[in-house]
């Protein structure tokens, strides 16, 4: 790791140490791990060559704001959002990075930074007009939401603040691989007062993460001044405790003063010493967008005196007294460029838009690693074991197999093994490297794990430690992680596997006890697996950390010891593949639908309606609720004729209802009684045994419910 000096020849208008004096810069403080300096450009000397070409991404960025703004009023485009006032900061930030080699998590108003760190105009125009082609969505996303595969810029999503995290687990990525790349994290200052914020922050300086947080301050968050935002009047007192992390204020719109910060930041990165924020004051030239006017809370002089601050003519006075160009070069610079950006409008104009055809495309990776096609299920053979072993036992078998898959979360490293035991015996066999605590932040665990995925190489395997608790880690699981192959039209995909713990009737109270599946089995782009025993478990688990989507991995708490759901030991190469229900036990008047801890007692009301009525059951255990085993569902109906479906969920928005209107729709022929459901009274799981039990369901309203359905 370290630094590697740029060796160049003088020529005219270079940058030199001289040229970039203290003086020159206005960078006001910095307070690194190893104590305050000033930051310094000695040891940067920039070319000709290079200040220009950072001058043109500048201008190209200011044009295309004018341009787009134009195509909106013509009616042919959407939506705009643009860098006006920033471009500064972000050009001299990208310029101090290695575009391709260093990765980029931008926000939407980066397009300096995208353009300096490799976009072209057209690409830039590709995705205002929503055409097909763009590298970041071919149209899916929003336009100014930047994403490029060969510049490593990781394809942006809308909540503002998720993108942090997802920085911080690319460079651990980097710095579990020893490599010296720098991983760029930007925002708007408001953005920061997202708890995910200092989350990333933490994480990053704890662990000396090579990442750089560019917090460009323009004043306002759409409508709010920072002083209805922060605590205290700027981002770099905010963070000052973080200890570790070096904090750097600069003025925005001085060309040389950011240049000058970033190169040390990256310098301090890329050497091991830690992550940075760099607090850049800027001016938003326009409305937050274009559907704001903030002539409703900005007076006309406040408006008047951040165009006074423009930092575009600021640079051009800069490059006209270092000889970098004379006043007729950039006229006649600019002048090229609104040429290349009127082509490239009409040009593109011309381009197809992406059709109904490509809109399931890439919801889910193309290529099924375990295939359900041609599975039969072998007789295991192996000695007994409970589910929480089978679990702890897949762990160590894929951890043998894939050197890039890790294990992390809440208490699961050391002799302890997490709160049951899941993860016993990892961290001794395969070291801290590979099976570490995290801090107690779940929305840290699974935005880490996204940025690691997306490197393409590491598999996170990450635990939560209770259903329960998994809600700050929501906006992760769906608008990061479950969304981002759609929205970067199979450029980016993050597979990883989230594994929780989930479920009632141990008593564990309201916060103890949830079910969770209603809610993930919404969100299209991600896997949800169930399983109600220990071979089931073993298997999907091994498949889970091998398949290429992100999967949540639910494991019921009352299974993980439970005798009913021990199992013979699966070998070591069983995969269960996703979408194959198992049918516990054969039957042709009435099919029940389960999964979880539901199955067993869906069972034994089964044995009991057969022994007292006669009445055959089907019992069919989902095992993956996404994917759904449609087709044996189906033809168990077709053939009993009647339905019962069982869940532990509360019944309101339970996964039963989506599986009723499957049935209702596609097998209402086969029906000879209403689609019925047992699940969970619709109240949070109460904490007193006599009352659990009256809000969970128990095997006698499962019988309750055959005995109704039979009489049909
Ligand atoms: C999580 C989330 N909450 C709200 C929004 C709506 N929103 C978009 S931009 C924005 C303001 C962001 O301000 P700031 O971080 O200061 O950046 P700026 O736009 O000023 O550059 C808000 C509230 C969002 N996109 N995401």
């Amino acid at each position: 790791m370290g630094l590697k000096r740029k060796v160049t020849t003088k020529r005219r208008g270079e940058l030199s140490t001289s040229k970039i004096s203290k003086s020159d810069s206005s960078a006001k403080k910095t307070n690194g791990a190893s104590g305050t300096t000033a930051a310094s450009s000695s040891t940067q000397s920039l070319t000709r060559e290079q200040v220009v070409s950072a001058y043109r991404n500048c201008i190209s960025a200011r044009l295309i704001d004018t341009r787009i703004l134009s195509l909106l009023k013509q009616g042919k485009c959407f939506f705009h959002i643009g860098g006006s006032g920033h471009e500064i900061a972000q050009v001299a930030m990208a310029l101090a990075m290695k575009p391709g080699y260093d990765w980029a998590y931008p926000y939407y108003r980066d397009l300096g930074f995208s353009l300096q760190f490799g976009y072209t105009i057209e690409e830039i125009m590709l995705e205002a007009l929503h055409r097909k082609g763009g590298p970041s969505s071919n149209g899916f996303a929003m336009p100014f939401h930047y994403g490029h595969k060969k510049w490593r810029i990781i394809a942006q999503s809308s909540p503002t603040g998720t993108q942090y995290l997802g920085a911080v687990g690319t460079a651990m990525g980097a710095a579990m691989d020893g490599k010296d790349e720098v991983v760029y994290v930007s925002s708007g200052e408001g953005a920061t007062s997202e708890g995910e914020f200092h989350e990333a922050v933490n994480w990053a300086a704890r662990g000396k993460y090579p990442v750089i947080f560019l917090i460009q301050n323009n004043k306002y968050a759409i409508s709010v001044p920072v002083a209805d935002q922060l605590a205290g009047e700027s981002v770099y007192g905010m963070v000052a405790g973080y200890k570790g992390l070096n904090r750097y204020r600069v003025d925005g719109c001085d060309f040389a003063a950011v240049y000058d910060v970033a190169a040390e930041a990256v310098a301090k990165a890329r050497a091991g010493e830690g992550p940075s924020v760099i607090e850049a004051d800027t001016v938003r030239l326009l409305p937050h967008s274009s559907s704001d006017d903030h002539r409703k809370y900005r007076d006309s002089k406040e408006i008047e005196d951040d165009l006074k601050k423009d930092p575009i003519p600021r640079f051009e006075k800069f490059l006209i007294e270092k000889g970098f160009l004379t006043s007729d070069e950039i006229k006649k610079m600019r002048e090229e460029i609104i040429d290349r950006i009127n082509s490239a409008a009409e040009a593109t104009e011309e381009l197809p838009m992406p059709a109904g055809d490509d809109l399931e495309r890439y919801v889910y990776s193309p290529r099924v690693v375990v295939p359900a096609v041609g599975f039969t299920e072998p007789v295991h053979k192996g000695s007994s074991i409970v589910l929480v072993d089978a679990i702890n036992h897949a762990l160590h078998e894929e951890m043998e197999v894939n050197p890039k898959m890790l294990i992390y979360g809440e208490d699961i490293a050391g002799k302890k093994g997490g709160v049951f035991t899941a993860t016993k015996g990892l961290t001794a066999k395969f070291g801290r490297e590979r099976v570490f605590n995290s801090p107690l932040a779940e929305a840290s665990i699974i935005g880490t794990a996204f940025g690691l995925a997306v490197r393409g190489d590491y598999k996170p395997v990450v635990e939560i430690q209770f259903g329960d608790y998994i809600w700050p880690g929501f906006m992760q699981l769906r608008d990061e992680v479950a969304m981002l192959r759609f929205r970067a039209n199979n450029e980016w995909a993050c597979p990883m596997v989230v594994r929780v713990a989930v479920g009632g009737y141990i008593h564990g109270g309201l916060y103890h006890s949830q079910s969770i599946d209603g809610f993930f089995t919404h969100i299209p782009g991600l896997r949800v697996v169930f399983p109600s025993n220990a071979a089931d478990a073993k298997g999907l688990l091994k498949t889970a950390c091998r398949e290429e989507d992100p999967v949540l991995f639910l494991e019921h708490k009352g299974l993980y010891r439970q005798g009913f759901a021990a199992s013979p030991e699966p070998d070591k190469e069983y995969l269960l593949p996703f979408g194959v229900a198992g049918i516990r036990k054969a039957g042709n008047d009435i099919t029940i639908l389960t999964w979880g801890m539901l199955v067993q007692r869906s069972l034994d009301a089964a044995a009991k309606i057969e022994e007292q009525h006669g009445v055959s059951i089907e019992v069919i255990d989902l095992r993956t609720l996404n994917p759904l085993d449609k087709e044996t569902i189906l033809s168990s109906i077709r053939k009993t004729g009647k339905v019962l479906i069982v869940h532990e969920d509360t019944l309101t928005g339970g996964f039963g209802a989506e599986l009723a209107a499957i049935i209702s729709s596609e097998a209402f022929e086969s029906l000879d009684a209403p689609v019925t459901r047992v699940a969970a009274k619709d109240t949070p799981v109460p904490y007193g045994p006599l009352l659990e039990n009256a809000m969970l369901p128990q095997e006698s309203d499962v019988f309750v419910a055959l005995e109704k359905l039979a009489r049909y």
